[in-house]
């Protein structure tokens, strides 16, 4: 039995992998990556191009792969900048997952969606999971694509994909470039660090936002529930507060009481606006027991913890 992971060594995979490796062993879980960074793995690895087809079909073979969490993806920032790439790994390599999983007897795909699937004809607040989804960015557009074959996927062959709407996404252990949520994260380092922090959005653009344990966990809980319960495939909307970048500077003078930000919003900005604000996680709490443990504060005071006293990436 092995878990294969994909998008290893980004911002999720980093921290799914620790924790696979607790609950699993080191034996059973392998990690996949368009590059393997240099360092010792307590598992195994190999380099993997998702939209190479053969790769994935030769590496389910060798490993005897019984579960995928499929993480590669090129975010919405970078998505904007690079369209052809986020195509190719968002789309072609999801379908390529799914149709090596489907045609191998993978038990179970894993695969996470997020609010980019939405757009500005979304309602604002507090989204239900069936809703409109016109996006208005690559990542989005692929995204929905991602979640209506996962669903084509377990209707018409009844395979077992599952996942979940990830909202943004905050973490210390690595350093996030591609998204448009991960000026929280660079805010919080900034803030630390002692510097002045100059943000892309503007200060009331308000987004749903999750700290990464309860990311994974709302994963690893999604990929162990029952199967009979779970009523949409990746559908499912996740949340643990909603802030925007006024409230997390102000949160973050608390802390660090001379710390300042200067709001120059980018084209990110757009891409921002046309996601809501918050998201209604019923289904998730009914379906497999969503739950979070950190609040906006808690999270806050917890990275700020973590990162104290640590390099920062512009230092390294
Ligand atoms: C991004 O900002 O692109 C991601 C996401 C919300 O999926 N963090």
């Amino acid at each position: 039995m092995t878990i294969m992971v994909t998008g290893s060594f980004g911002q999720v995979g980093t921290e799914l992998l620790e924790s696979l490796v607790q609950i699993q062993g080191h034996s059973e879980v392998l990690a996949t990556d368009i590059r393997i960074p240099d360092g010792d793995y307590e598992f195994e690895t190999e380099v993997l191009d998702v939209t190479d087809q053969e790769r994935i079909r030769y590496l389910i073979k060798k490993h005897s792969v019984t579960s995928i969490f499929h993480l590669a993806a090129i975010l919405s920032a970078l998505g904007e900048r690079m369209q052809d790439r986020a195509f190719d790994v968002n789309l072609t390599g999801t379908f390529n997952i799914l149709k090596a999983a489907r045609d191998l007897g993978v038990e179970k795909v894993i695969i996470p969606s997020t609010i980019g699937v939405f757009g500005s004809e979304t309602p604002r607040e507090n989204v239900p999971a069936v809703t409109v989804e016109r996006p208005e960015t690559m990542y989005g557009i692929t995204k929905v694509a991602a979640e209506l074959l996962s669903s084509y996927f377990r209707r018409s062959f009844s395979l077992d994909v599952r996942g979940v709407r990830y909202p943004g996404l905050i973490s210390y252990k690595t350093v996030p470039s591609a998204g448009t949520t991960d000026y929280a994260v660079d805010m919080i380092r900034y803030a630390v660090a002692g510097k002045g922090y100059v943000c892309y959005l503007k200060p009331d653009t308000v987004l749903p936002m999750m700290y990464m344990p309860d990311a994974i966990n709302a994963l690893l809980n999604v990929w162990l529930a029952d199967g009979e319960k779970l009523r949409y495939a990746l559908e499912y909307n996740i949340q643990a507060f909603s802030f925007s970048p006024a409230m997390l500077e102000k949160e973050l003078r608390t802390h660090f009481p001379d710390f300042r930000v200067d709001y120059r919003p980018d084209y990110r900005q757009g891409i921002a606006d046309s996601w809501p604000s918050s998201l209604d996680v019923t289904d998730a709490v009914r379906d497999w027991g969503f739950s979070c443990d950190y609040d906006f504060k808690t999270m806050v005071s917890d990275m700020i913890e973590h990162l104290e006293g640590k390099q920062t990436h512009w230092e390294k």
